[in-house]
């Protein structure tokens, strides 16, 4: 009985480990390619913003992009869901896009004349 138990716990612990080290390496596989760069299949990052107007302009900048299939952006949580074909899209380039709009992401800001250009509910906190 109790090697029985002392097996399963090994076969378990066992398990576990084998499926967090496949998680990480999966995750490392989604953010990077061999050459460093962010892969876009599936990513999302932060965009600041305020409203539906907001959603529009970042979601069709995002899709301005080649590449991009799709653009979903979140005003509650201001995160931008995208999918797109790597061969063709590169995330710097949708954050540079986004940010040429008026609208600061988590990695790149936008220009200050573009962003005081934006309507007045449009017009995010910014840091
Ligand atoms: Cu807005």
């Amino acid at each position: 009985m109790k090697t029985k138990v002392l097996f399963s716990f090994l076969l378990s612990a066992f398990l576990i480990i084998g499926s967090a080290n496949v998680y990480s390496q999966e995750d490392v596989k989604e953010k990077t390619n061999l050459t460093g760069v962010q892969k876009c299949e599936k990513t999302s990052f932060k965009v600041y913003g305020n409203c539906g107007m907001c959603e529009n302009r970042i979601e069709k900048a995002a899709l301005g992009v080649e590449g991009v299939n799709s653009a979903d952006w979140d005003k509650e949580t201001k995160m931008l869901k995208l999918t797109c074909d790597d061969s063709k899209a590169k995330v710097e380039n949708i954050h540079k896009a986004i940010a040429k709009v008026g609208h600061d992401t988590d990695k790149v800001k936008a220009e200050d004349e573009v962003y005081s250009n934006l309507p007045a509910c449009c017009k995010y906190d910014r840091k």
